[in-house]
């Protein structure tokens, strides 16, 4: 129990990091006044690629890739520390499946914790009153590490809807959506399915602005790198 809470704390301060906040604010914008006013890489990309261009974007990406990584970290640093550095992955006919199998499945609720900890310390983040972004990228995250096969299933669902609608809010959700089903349908124990079920509802709940423009015809979609900006 002690160890959960260790891990919830962990998992909170770690996903609060506002880092779509902090890489705005290095270039002078304040995030939650632009663009959509979410703190996300999609938002920062946005605002960032249309004031510097190239350079913008990347900053985008590096607040996706960060995001991510305190998403992974939180739900694996339990996992690493009990292991000596490993998550060990138990190969089914699938492919690689759940993390900490071998470990017991004390671990990969710890990892759990930390993931669900991140996620809301990403919504609800000390560091920014209590604001955050939507959870996509640190759910990811999460995801990537505790359920991988079901997270590469969301994160094709997420390319495939993006590619072909522009619209990265739908992407988001029909991966939401997307990783559960496949966890479940894996085969991947209940208490696990059941959180990320919870994951994926929380984050289609906080895309509700969205979905409200994209029923209304009013979501912005994503440039086409040749489109001209507008
Ligand atoms: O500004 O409201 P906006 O248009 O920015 O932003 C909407 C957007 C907010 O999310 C982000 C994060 C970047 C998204 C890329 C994610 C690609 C990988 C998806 C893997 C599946 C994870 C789903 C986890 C559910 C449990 O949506």
């Amino acid at each position: 129990l002690l160890g959960l809470l260790v891990a919830a704390i962990i998992g909170y301060f770690l996903g609060a990091l506002p880092f779509g906040a902090i890489v705005a604010r290095a270039h002078g914008v304040d995030i939650f006044k632009e663009g959509s006013g979410n703190p996300g890489a999609t938002n920062v990309k946005r605002v960032l690629g249309e004031k510097f261009g190239a350079k913008g974007k990347r900053a985008g990406n590096l607040v996706f890739a960060l995001d991510v990584l305190k998403g992974a970290l939180a739900a694996a640093w339990a996992l690493l520390e009990r292991t000596g550095g490993t998550v060990n992955y138990t190969i089914d006919r699938w492919g690689i499946d759940t993390a900490g199998h071998l470990a017991g499945a004390d671990w990969r609720l710890i990892g759990l914790t930390g993931a669900v900890a991140a996620v809301l310390g990403h919504s609800f983040s000390i560091f920014t009153k209590f604001k955050g972004g939507k959870g996509v990228a640190t759910a990811a995250g999460g995801v990537l590490v505790l359920v991988p096969v079901s997270c590469l299933i969301g994160a094709a669902v997420w390319v495939v809807t993006f590619y072909a609608t522009r619209y990265v809010s739908l992407g988001s959700i029909l991966a939401a959506v997307a990783v559960p089903v496949a966890s479940w349908l894996r085969g991947n124990p209940v208490y696990l399915n059941v959180v990320v079920t919870a994951l994926g509802l929380f984050v289609i709940i906080r895309h509700r602005e969205n979905i409200k423009r994209l029923m209304a015809g009013t979501e912005s979609k994503f440039a086409k790198k040749t489109a001209p900006t507008q």
